[in-house]
């Protein structure tokens, strides 16, 4: 299946309630509140379900406007707002030596599958995998598993092992082994969030230790059923770790994917990758067009 029909299949709850908020009604009060509700349940968030609303209603349709008509035209002015936060991801080389990139995120949104991901994409640049998620014996297998199946390098430490002590010895290991990209997986635990935070900072802390300029990039993983409380994870990571980017997961699952509109838009963040599935090629660019006509439902 192409990557437009898994997004669109995805999205497909959030489709059909645009197609049921627009199907044979005519553009008057009673449809700009259906369409609006179909937005907001959407997650889209209020304030943009109430500006594509608005736009619906000022471009004036005529009475013989096609339900087509009307959902194309919010399918274009969705990928409007979502174009400035495509990125060159995907066409990016390693600027520094080594690039050091951090992957955050609440566990399960799909961290340690980023990773494994990401040194598939960028294995010509010989990476480094880092097992940070110290805590977890599981977790470390599963990166193993993935460096294995990749054929990169993999830095662990003993279970329940200083993260921040592991980080630093795996940039020294890096230098050595003239590795061009450190992909760092870390823990997410957020039932004790303080301390999760506390350990990422002190890994940052330890990565600036060789070389002020890093992380270079520091990349949320959120996944793509979240909805709405997205935006509170990204609220936490921004204010305390920073954040250049996220990749969005699962959205190969059934996702309402409006969320990743008002996302992008309250915080100007760019959408470095989209996961579409559990498999090492499933992460892909973040089209504008593609994902808001999979939103919307048209071809
Ligand atoms: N369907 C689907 N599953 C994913 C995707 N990304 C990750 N997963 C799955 O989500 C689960 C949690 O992923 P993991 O990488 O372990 O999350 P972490 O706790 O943040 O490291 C695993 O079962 C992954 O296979 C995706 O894009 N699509
Ligand atoms: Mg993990």
């Amino acid at each position: 299946m192409g990557i437009f029909s898994k997004i669109k299949d995805a999205l497909h709850k959030t489709s059909e309630k645009i197609s049921v908020a627009v199907a044979g009604k005519r553009v008057d009060e009673n449809f700009s509140q259906d369409i609006e509700d179909a937005l907001i349940m959407a997650d889209t968030g209020v304030k943009t379900a109430e500006e594509l609303t608005s736009k619906i209603m000022d471009r004036k349709f005529s009475r013989d406007a096609t339900d087509i008509d009307i959902k194309q035209f919010l399918a274009d002015e969705i990928a409007s707002l979502l174009k400035p936060y495509e990125s060159d991801f995907f066409e990016q080389e390693p600027t520094h030596n080594p690039e050091i990139v951090l992957v955050i995120g609440v566990n399960g949104n799909g961290k340690t599958t980023c990773v494994a991901k990401m040194a598939n994409l960028f294995k010509q640049y010989n990476p480094l995998l880092v097992a940070a998620d110290t805590f977890r014996a599981a977790a470390v297998e599963q990166l193993k598993f993935w460096a294995d199946k990749v054929g990169v390098d993999i830095c662990v430490a003993p279970n329940g092992a200083d993260a921040a002590g592991l980080v630093y010895s795996a940039i020294e290991q890096a230098r050595a082994n003239k590795n061009g990209i450190v992909l760092i997986d870390t823990a997410g635990r957020m039932q004790n969030r303080d301390d999760l935070l506390a350990e990422l900072e002190k890994i940052k802390r330890v990565i600036k230790k060789h070389d002020e300029s890093a992380p270079h990039k520091t990349i949320l993983v959120l996944d793509g059923l979240t909805g709405q409380a997205a935006h509170s994870q990204v609220d936490v990571f921004l204010k305390r770790i920073g954040i250049d980017g996220v990749i969005i997961t699962k959205l190969d699952g059934t996702a309402k994917g409006g969320a990743l509109v008002s996302l992008t838009r309250e915080y100007d963040i760019p959408v470095f990758a989209i996961g579409i599935g559990e498999g090492i090629d499933d992460l892909k660019p973040f089209r504008a067009e593609d994902f808001s006509k999979a939103l919307i439902g048209v071809e």
